[in-house]
């Protein structure tokens, strides 16, 4: 069950329900909680109630169950399924990924968990193909997007007149399990790429995968390297929460042995009279949950038991907070104007909207404007062709009327000669009969 943190809850509660109290009909004293004050502890003629908050809320989300969203980034092959098995102790039935995918795809399974009486609705999302393309420059791009898109999803929620966040399947990443190459050699570019992309993204903690395959001393150094690697590329991982005092000694303990050497196993092994989780090796066998052997024990502890209610507070407050200012930014709003006073989403919204309808017009003003010229352009374009057409039936017309004339003036020259053959016709047929007449007389 959840641990309660006491006396901050306890603040919080006097502050909630400071508002809720009248004087007179009250039978404790008014409760003022000002900054800095300390609460006071009400002295009680009898038993008001109000101790029982806790229950009822422990009861309340007991009722509406929780949701845990772990992201696994990793090479395909790095046993990323196994440990998810071996931490929640069940078997997911996943499938092995192929190890020729062109780009970097991630793929997310929902399982409801029941361990008592809580119930778990667990996101498990896996990388798949990532570490096996030749260009490695984009693999991070799918796992931003991913979280990017998480985000966008609850804040287009948010922003819902109509919210039904009580229903809303919060999809958003909790935590990042970066699984890193048991190489003995450090972090490759890729991971400290993409760690990088992602940290002001998703609390990230990276374990070192398969861990049985490194020795021991090997692995102490591998640890420091991999902690220098971080630090000096400025790489901020999660931290384990130090400021509740039942959990600060353990947390800051383990942030000390971060990055966690994990081992995971589908096997079960029988050693003395306990079937345990462990990988059998010729020469011995890796015990799962043996603090001695790795530090799934660990990773488990602080992943499930103690820390996962803050990594989903942080997701919430911290880096969703994060995004939403940058979105909101980004759609025009802000808190304070260019004289840094401070604005009411009112004001900014209305100056928005304005200014949008201001664009629209001008808009529709330059269309308009573009229309008249569109339209008076076409019609000069028509008086153009008109002014072409009137010239070339002028021209047609000239042209037929000097083609008649020429046609006239042949048909009166043919008549002239066709008279003029005429009479010279009768002449030559008058001067034979004559000549004939003459030589008949003889
Ligand atoms: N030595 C060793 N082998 C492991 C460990 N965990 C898993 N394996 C083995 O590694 C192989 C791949 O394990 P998976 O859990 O399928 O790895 P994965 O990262 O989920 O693989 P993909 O989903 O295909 O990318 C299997 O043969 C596992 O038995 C481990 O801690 N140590
Ligand atoms: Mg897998």
């Amino acid at each position: 069950m959840r641990r309660w943190r006491g006396s901050r809850l306890a603040f919080c509660l006097l502050i909630a329900l400071a508002p809720l109290r009248t004087g007179s009909e009250c039978a404790t004293e008014r409760l003022k909680v000002k900054q800095n004050d300390l609460p006071r502890t009400l002295k009680l003629s009898g038993h008001v109630g109000f101790d029982s908050l806790p229950d009822q809320l422990v009861s309340k989300s007991v009722q509406n169950g929780f949701v845990f969203n772990i992201l696994c980034i990793g090479e395909t092959g790095l046993g990323k399924s196994t440990l998810m098995d071996s931490l929640f102790n069940t078997n997911f039935e996943s499938q092995p990924s192929p190890h020729s995918l062109p780009n970097v795809k991630l793929k997310a399974h929902t399982y409801e968990l029941q361990e008592s009486m809580v119930r778990l609705k667990l996101t498990i999302c896996d990388t798949v193909g990532y570490g096996d393309q030749i260009n490695k420059d984009d693999s991070f791009k799918a796992v931003v997007d991913y979280i990017d898109q998480q985000f966008e999803q609850f804040l287009q929620e948010e922003l819902k007149i109509k919210r039904s966040l009580s229903a809303y399947h919060d999809s958003r990443t909790h935590i990042c399990l970066y699984f890193i190459c048991p190489t003995g050699h450090g972090l490759k570019s890729l991971d400290l790429v993409c760690m990088k992309k992602l940290d002001s993204k998703v609390n990230i903690i990276p374990i070192i995968a398969k861990a049985d395959t490194i020795s021991k001393t090997e692995l102490s150094k591998f640890k420091a390297k991999i902690n220098d690697e971080l630090r000096n590329n400025g790489v901020q991982i999660y931290q384990f929460p130090t400021d509740d005092e039942s959990v600060a000694e353990i947390n800051s303990t383990m942030n000390s042995h971060i990055p966690f050497a994990v081992v995971g196993s589908t096997d079960f092994v029988r050693v003395g009279n306990k079937t345990v989780r462990a990988r059998q090796y010729p020469w011995g066998t890796v015990q799962v949950e043996n603090e001695a052997h790795c530090d799934f024990v660990k990773l488990r502890e602080m992943l499930i038991r103690t820390n996962m209610e803050d990594m989903r507070e942080k997701t919430h407050t911290k880096h969703f907070e994060l995004y939403r200012q940058k979105r909101l930014e980004q759609m025009g709003f802000t808190d304070v104007d260019s004289d840094n006073k401070p604005v009411s989403f009112q004001q900014t919204f209305e100056a928005k909207r304005s200014n949008h309808l201001a664009e629209l017009q001008a808009k529709e003003d330059e269309v308009r404007q573009m229309f008249v010229v569109r339209v008076k352009e076409k019609e000069a374009e028509l008086k153009e062709s008109e002014k072409d057409l009137h010239a070339k039936f002028d021209k047609l017309k000239k042209d037929h009327a000097e083609e008649k004339r020429r046609l006239e003036e042949s048909r009166k020259k043919l008549e002239e000669e066709f008279v003029e053959f005429n009479r010279r016709k009768s002449q030559m047929m008058a001067s034979h009969t004559l000549t004939l007449g003459k030589s008949k007389k003889k």
